[in-house]
């Protein structure tokens, strides 16, 4: 029998993992394996210096890995003269070079990419085999059936199903400790503490080193510092970052989940959204270690119940809003809004304490946590109407975890309400006092949280009034709307014109707040 021609497999950046679909089907005697640092991929939008430098490091290490195991891998360097620059060229110029006669790959995670590989294959005449990508809990079908003929699409639903579906937590078919969710016990302000847990931090070898150089070259336009850097780029080092997470910071994770404090940027968070979506780590192992915690008295209910939420539940619940209603999604615009996005989202220079502080602290660690990217970035180009488009990108753009099928439903679903409700029951729309109540940063904000209207104000004071008034057509009949709405017709007029006055002064200087 003649040998069965060579296949080459495509592993992309963010599918790093040991039991990707791709490599199960592969075979070392036979296949070869293409990793491609490719320019498109880094400049689609201008990723933050240290998410570029973490792939490519990762990238180097699991190419290392595949090649000890006995594969041959073809790796394409950034800097490599002969590198074409995309995807589909560099897996057309491995093929001509390994003569391989057709590409085996893992569905890409973006519409973007999928589309690129698919009409390139189509349009060359190349057989691309892509396998669903199961290294999530949930694939599309049994998304799209959980969601058929639903009126609304709510995560506290789906993540039930997903309980009783992985055993996480579960006592028989009941939840442990009797309830589903105990987030009413998490939300509580924080104060600085000198044995706040960080996260593990790991020294750059040569590898690294040598990438943290070609970064430094090739991408100092992008957004943030690149130095210091201290992710881990292993699964080793992954997997080790949350054994210390587990350790350090799980039990009062849930306690402090909603905290904010200034010069402590992850509080009691895993921070490890990055090792997870590029596929250092996986939902189960992780979820199973923080499991672990709670039996083993280590950890609160309300602390691994919440944590273990955000896994399999809203990280998966995204994921399948993103691929039901991709493409198209990306557009939406449910308000209408228009503003460009405030240049002091890519320089963090504003007197806005908490904004100053999520953006310079994006800057610096390419990370923020879930409320500084909801209620304090977000919330402010909710309130003051930015496009959502430019928000999606600013947001793919600056986090190191950051790929659209999880980015793009939190910014245009949570976030940006743009998809008008089908993600969240509710825009998350908050005055300066929510961020008062959850943070230090208003003490020394250089505006006024006590001051309602005026030029002292906090901007975000009258800016959530405005948002309402502005989106009253669409948010009017919101039923969870109903409290705010009905508190300001019971306003007299003078006190509403105020503050709508005052927001359009906030809005004429918006690039100066
Ligand atoms: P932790 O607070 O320790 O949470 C544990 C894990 O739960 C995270 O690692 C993550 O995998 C998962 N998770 C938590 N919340 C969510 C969520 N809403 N959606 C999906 N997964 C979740 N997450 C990303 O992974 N990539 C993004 O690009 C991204 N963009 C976001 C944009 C906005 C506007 C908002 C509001 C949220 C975004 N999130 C995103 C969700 C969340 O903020 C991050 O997952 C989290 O901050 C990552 O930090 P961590 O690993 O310390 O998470
Ligand atoms: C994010 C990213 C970057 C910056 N660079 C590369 C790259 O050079 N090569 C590659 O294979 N993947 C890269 N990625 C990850 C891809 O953008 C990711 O696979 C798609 O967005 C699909 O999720």
């Amino acid at each position: 029998m003649p040998d069965a021609p060579a296949r080459l497999i495509l592993i992309l950046g963010d599918q790093l993992s040991p039991d990707l679909s791709a490599l199960k089907q592969g075979d070392p005697a036979r296949d070869v394996i293409l990793m491609a640092e490719v320019s498109a991929e880094a400049t689609y939008v201008k990723h933050h210096k240290k998410k570029i430098a973490f792939l490519f490091a990762a990238m180097r290490h699991r190419a290392a890995e595949l090649q000890a195991a006995g594969w041959q891998v073809r790796y394409a360097r950034l800097d490599d003269p002969e590198n074409s620059g995309t995807l589909p060229s560099e897996v057309a110029r491995a093929m001509a070079d390994f003569n391989c006669a057709d590409v085996l790959m893992t569905e890409p995670g973006e519409y973007r990419l999928k589309a690129a590989l698919t009409d390139w294959a189509a349009d060359t005449g190349t057989t691309l085999d892509m396998l669903p990508d199961d290294r999530f809990l949930s694939d599309h079908a049994q998304f799209q059936a959980w969601a058929a003929g639903r009126k609304q699409l709510r995560m506290e639903y789906f993540y039930r199903d997903m309980r009783r579906q992985t055993g996480l937590l579960m006592a028989g078919d009941q939840p442990e400790g009797g309830q589903w969710n105990y987030d009413a016990e998490n939300r509580k302000p924080a104060k600085g503490d000198l044995f706040m847990p960080h996260p593990l931090q790991f020294a750059p070898d040569e590898i690294t080193a040598e990438v943290l150089d070609l970064v430094a070259d090739q991408f100092d336009d992008h957004f943030g510092t690149l130095t210091p850097f201290w992710f881990a780029v292993t699964r080793d080092q992954a997997l080790a970052a949350l054994d210390h997470f587990a350790d350090t910071a799980l039990p009062l994770f849930g306690d402090y989940q909603d905290a904010m404090l200034t010069g402590e940027a992850f509080l009691y968070h895993s921070v490890l959204a990055q090792y997870l979506n590029a596929g250092l780590l996986t939902p189960m192992e992780i979820c199973r270690r923080v499991e672990r915690a709670y039996y083993d008295g280590h950890a609160p209910l309300n602390a691994v119940e919440g944590y273990i939420r955000q896994i399999i539940g809203w990280r998966e619940y995204v994921r399948g809003i993103y691929w039901l209603k991709m493409p198209g999604y990306t557009a939406e615009n449910a308000l209408g809004a228009q503003r460009p996005l405030p240049q002091y989202y890519w320089s963090g220079q504003t007197d806005m304490a908490c904004m100053k502080s999520a953006i310079t602290q994006t800057q610096e660690e390419a990370y923020a946590h879930h409320i500084q990217r909801l209620m304090v970035t977000g919330n402010f180009a909710l309130l003051a109407g930015v496009d959502p488009h430019e928000v999606h990108e600013w947001y793919l753009a600056v986090y190191a975890d950051a790929y659209e099928w999880v980015e793009a439903p939190n910014v245009i679903g949570m976030s940006q309400f743009a998809d008008g409700g089908l993600l969240g029951s509710k825009p998350y729309a908050a005055s300066g006092n929510y961020i008062h109540k959850m943070s230090d940063h208003c003490g020394s904000c250089r505006y006024n949280v006590r001051h309602k209207t005026g030029p002292q104000a906090c901007p975000f004071n009258p800016l959530y009034w405005d948002f309402l008034i502005r989106n009253r057509d669409t948010l009017g009949k919101n039923p969870r709307l109903g409290h705010p709405y009905r508190t300001w017709d019971r306003m007299s007029a003078e006190k509403q014109q105020d503050y709508l006055t005052s927001a359009a002064k906030v809005l004429d200087r918006i690039e100066t707040l």
